[in-house]
């Protein structure tokens, strides 16, 4: 069976429909066809100085979003990233492998280096450690949005010249990256994509809001001054983005929708997307926070789910460390 694996970063309490349309869908999707490994990312959280108990906080919050969201943790093997310590460790021959110059490419750490006053050198690293995240697995597969396409790139080129350097060893993996849902944009800016770090939050669609907060949003979301309900991402995003929201949460296509709203308005289908949305975060929240009520429980998932982890990845960084040379420890 082919083995599919995605993370995320802990970076904020609740995910927005960007990082579950975008990606966790797809997650699930997988479970069906695939050998799935799902990690919450608290290592490339670091990245972001965060007050430890929220850190904390946060990837069990994580951690409970994706099984609300659908991940099976008996199916998919759900787990925490620090607890797998073969991370770090393929990171590190990783990194001897990869050009300074290569590593400054990286349009993401351009961004948030540009944006940001924590430019640390774990930032400049992090596409590396991602690397090392998927490679450790042996994945042929991974899920996630358009935005880490680049650095999905970067795990092919290095499992490549490992592989070219010290003989046939680590899986090059596939991006996944479903063309319709892998770019939700922000509701007030329509040309970037819905992101936790926005400047303000107005756009922002996050999965753990009251109900009542996101439909409002909806409604308020940016469109434009003609009146046709039409995909056309360059000249109608705000109207697009709408369409790809409720495609992807009702089942159906945007062209299917484009005949359905055709000589309707706006108003309508804002509010059917609000509807779409509510309808689906609601049982989303309850069951969140219904996890977040047994942490003993969801601790002890993330347990049994390290335990099946750290099997595969002990295999590989053992072939990894003979391979490039490192003595066996006696
Ligand atoms: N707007 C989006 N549309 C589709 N997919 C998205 N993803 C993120 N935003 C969108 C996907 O969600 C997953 C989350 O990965 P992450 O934890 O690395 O999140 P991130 O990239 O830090 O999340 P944000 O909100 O995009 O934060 P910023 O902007 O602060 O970096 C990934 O699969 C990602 O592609």
């Amino acid at each position: 069976t082919p083995r599919s694996l995605s993370g995320m970063q802990p970076t904020s309490d609740s995910l927005h429909l960007g990082n579950y349309i975008g990606a966790l869908v797809e997650w699930v999707r997988l479970q069906e066809t695939h050998d799935a490994f799902y990690f919450v990312a608290d290592l490339h959280a670091l990245t972001v100085a965060t007050d430890p108990e929220l850190l904390r906080r946060r990837t069990r919050l994580t951690a409970a979003q994706f099984i609300a969201g659908g991940v099976d943790p008996e199916r998919s093997v759900l787990f925490v990233q620090s607890h797998i310590s073969q991370h770090t460790e393929l990171s590190w021959v990783l990194s001897c492998l990869t050009a300074f110059g290569e590593a400054n490419r990286m349009t993401q750490f351009k961004d948030k280096s540009a944006k940001g006053t924590n430019t640390n050198v774990g930032l400049f690293t992090y596409p590396v450690l991602q690397a090392a995240d998927i490679l450790v697995y042996d994945a042929d597969v991974v899920p996630v949005g358009e935005d880490q396409r680049q650095h999905l790139e970067l795990s092919r080129d290095l499992a490549g010249r490992f592989n070219q350097r010290f003989g046939d060893t680590l899986v090059v993996p596939s991006p996944h990256i479903m063309k319709a849902t892998a770019k939700i944009q922000d509701l007030q800016e329509p040309t970037a994509k819905m992101s936790k770090s926005a400047a303000t939050d107005t756009g922002l669609v996050s999965l753990l809001d009251e109900p009542s907060r996101i439909a409002k949003k909806i409604r308020s979301a940016v469109t434009d001054t003609e009146r046709e309900i039409r995909f056309d991402e360059d000249s109608k995003p705000g109207i697009s983005n709408l369409l790809s929201i409720h495609a992807a949460l009702s089942g159906t296509t945007v062209g299917d929708l484009e005949r359905q709203y055709a000589g309707r308005g706006y108003g309508d289908l804002k509010k059917d997307v609000a509807d779409v949305v509510v309808e689906r975060v609601t049982p989303f929240r309850d069951r969140t926070l219904e996890l977040m009520s047994d942490e003993a429980e969801l601790d002890r998932v993330l347990a049994d789910g390290a335990d099946r982890a750290r099997e595969v990845a002990e295999a590989t960084i053992r072939r990894v460390y003979d391979k490039v040379g490192l003595l066996r420890r006696p």
